[in-house]
């Protein structure tokens, strides 16, 4: 059964972001506390077919490890060949009905939303949580995007009912605070984990700073 507290720090990344290897990362911030991680492989250097599955099972084997819940972002197919916790679908892929279809009924479905519509239409086909964004500029997804700001944020959150929202884009651990305040479950976060030196001051800062 997916939990709402597993959004508070979500943790996105993949090999193709860095050129020297991304399991150190991973490890370090499973390590210091993210509660839920999303391998999303996507660009020009992105794995695909066999070397991506084998690098997916060491992903997952590595969340196993640190108990943190296993996202796959938009490749369903590759979320069932690794026994993902989870599916995380965007506005271009297959609809959640058609994935309920396939997917185990405990793999749990997030949904990508940037506006209310799409808020709701996820809520509607019983999305388990909606990733709303971008809220700032992000460099780290070519497509993303105009961002909405905290004030589209907070439209989303005031029109939906209870269910759990993960906000996107360009987050950092100062803007904790105010998606507390807001009622917001929680962050996902690439590039302020993902790209430090301090992988593991980065996530305590994120997650020390949600009160
Ligand atoms: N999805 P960073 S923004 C993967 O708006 C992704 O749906 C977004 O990375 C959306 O924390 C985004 O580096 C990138 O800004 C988030």
């Amino acid at each position: 059964m997916f939990q709402r507290e597993w959004l508070r720090l979500y943790f996105i990344f993949g090999e193709a972001y860095l050129e020297e290897g991304s399991l150190p990362i991973i490890e370090a911030a499973l390590k210091s506390g993210v509660t839920m991680f999303q391998l999303r492989e996507k660009g020009p250097f992105a794995l695909k077919g066999a070397a991506l599955i084998e690098y997916g099972y060491k992903v997952k084997a590595l969340c196993r490890q640190y108990r943190v819940p296993f996202v796959v972002n938009d490749d369903l197919d590759l979320a069932l060949t690794l026994g993902a916790d989870g599916l995380h679908l965007g506005q271009d892929d297959q609809s959640i009905e058609e994935a309920r279809q396939v997917l185990p009924k405990d793999m749990f479905i997030g949904i990508s939303a940037t506006n209310l519509k799409e808020a709701i239409i996820a809520q509607d086909q019983g999305a388990d949580y909606v990733g709303v964004g971008p809220i700032y500029p992000t460099k780290t997804k070519t497509d993303a995007k105009t961002p909405i700001g905290f004030s589209g944020l907070k439209t989303i959150k005031t029109h939906l009912e209870d269910t759990p929202i993960v906000a996107i884009g360009g987050l950092t651990a100062k803007d904790m605070p105010q998606l507390k305040a807001l009622k917001i479950d929680g962050a996902a976060v690439i590039s302020e984990i993902g790209y430090q030196h301090d992988v593991s001051a980065r996530v305590l800062s994120f997650l020390s700073s949600y009160r």
